[in-house]
């Protein structure tokens, strides 16, 4: 309770930080994007991660707040980037819980409209959990969203329950393989196994691949030899300031 008290209050007095981590396209290099992620910058603590604070967020209903300052930020970096002629896409992680709101489109909009951010230039990460039910409901708002020009992708893909039959019905344009598949390859026959069946699952049904957790040059050069379009780990950049990843990109 405390630290949800402290949450609340820390979402009130802006004490959170976005930081981004880039996505690379496996053939040139070119940085094509980022992943916004959530940091607090508690007065004492000092830089506290998700994994501190996400679960007490998703458990008190705090994500919802918390969701919507970091769906706003990241879009308002996202329109401060494009003016400056930068060409990145902007990936925002959506949880569960945020998504069941039935006021999700219209929030989605709401900060489209405040923020200028060009909807073609935002992802948003969906977890197999916020789908397990694709409700005509869940369907339609993912529809919404794609017409308002937003790309869908979802997260963590393989640690789930989804069955393959959705990806089909699902406006799902992206999956992002899971770092625990990535992890061993090329050691481990399993997860070779594995994200070599999400990497031809993911080219049958016309997505794209990120690859997540990419941390040295073996993993990269099995990937991209396997037609894995697009990758991000600490091979390539851990999270960045948003200055930080600016500076980065243009030092490359
Ligand atoms: O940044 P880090 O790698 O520690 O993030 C750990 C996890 O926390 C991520 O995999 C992601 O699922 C979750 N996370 C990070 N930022 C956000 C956010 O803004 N919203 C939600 N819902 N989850 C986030
Ligand atoms: O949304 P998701 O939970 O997948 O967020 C990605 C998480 O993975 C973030 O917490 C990020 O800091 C972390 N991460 C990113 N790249 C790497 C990496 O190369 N190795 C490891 N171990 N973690 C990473
Ligand atoms: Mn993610
Ligand atoms: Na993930």
């Amino acid at each position: 309770l405390m630290l949800e008290n402290a949450l609340r209050r820390a979402i009130e007095r802006n004490e959170l930080v976005l930081h981004y981590q880039p996505q690379v396209a496996a053939g040139d290099g070119r940085v094509l994007g980022c992943e916004a992620l959530v940091r607090w910058q508690h007065p004492e603590l000092g830089m506290l991660q998700p994994v501190q604070f996400i679960a007490v967020a998703e458990e008190s209903g705090l994500i919802i707040p918390l969701g919507d300052w970091v769906l706003a930020t990241a879009c308002r970096q996202l329109a401060g980037w494009q003016a400056a002629g930068r060409e990145l896409v902007m990936a925002v992680n959506i949880s569960a819980l945020q998504f069941c709101q039935a006021t999700f489109v219209d929030t989605v909009r709401r900060i489209l409209d405040e923020t200028g951010a060009d909807p073609k230039r935002l992802e948003l990460e969906l977890t197999e959990s916020a789908l397990m039910q694709p409700t005509p409901e869940v369907l339609a708002r993912m529809n919404a969203l794609c017409e308002l020009g937003i790309r869908l992708a979802l997260d963590d893909f393989g640690t789930g329950y989804s069955s393959l039959s959705y990806l089909k019905r699902l406006p799902i344009c992206r999956l992002k393989l899971d770092r625990s598949f990535v992890k061993d390859v090329p050691d481990d026959l399993e997860d070779v196994a594995i994200a070599m069946a999400t990497l031809s699952l993911a080219r049958d049904l016309g997505m794209d691949v990120v690859a997540e957790g990419v941390e040295n040059e073996t993993q990269r050069q099995f990937l991209a030899e396997r037609g894995c379009p697009v990758m991000q780990g600490y091979l390539f950049s851990r999270p960045l300031a948003a200055d930080a990843l600016a500076q980065w990109i243009d030092a490359r």
